[in-house]
């Protein structure tokens, strides 16, 4: 499949990676948007949060268990962070394999002003 996230799950692309079990993988956004971006995804692939099944519902919920223990190690959890899922071309979705953006370390600006 050509995925660039499986890739980068197999290690045939680098990333730097800060988790990883047999589900779930997190790594370094390499355009970071914010001071902390880190991207959480599913070792499965699943294409986009339209694909996902109630099969999928214990790694969807430990994508979110994950992204809580990142933002504690990043030292944001008090301060603050964003989740963030795009899904689609209106959603701005650029790679086709599920993930959240984990965005902090800084004032995020509001979604709605
Ligand atoms: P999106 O939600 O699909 O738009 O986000 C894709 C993200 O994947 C985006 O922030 C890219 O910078 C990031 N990314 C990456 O970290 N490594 C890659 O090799 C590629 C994209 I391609």
């Amino acid at each position: 499949m050509d995925c660039i996230f499986c890739k980068i799950i197999e290690g045939a692309i680098p990333s730097k990676k800060v988790f990883e079990n047999d589900r779930v993988v997190a790594f370094h956004d390499i355009q970071p948007a914010a001071p902390v971006h880190i991207l959480i995804i599913p070792k499965k692939h699943i294409a986009t949060m339209n694909d996902v099944t109630d099969e999928d519902a214990e790694v969807v919920a430990e994508l979110f268990a994950v992204a809580r223990q990142i933002a504690k190690e990043q030292g944001i959890a008090e301060s603050g962070y964003r989740l963030v899922n795009n899904v689609n071309a209106d959603g701005g979705q650029l790679v086709y394999h599920l993930h959240i953006h984990l965005l902090g370390g800084a004032k995020l600006s509001p979604l709605v002003a």
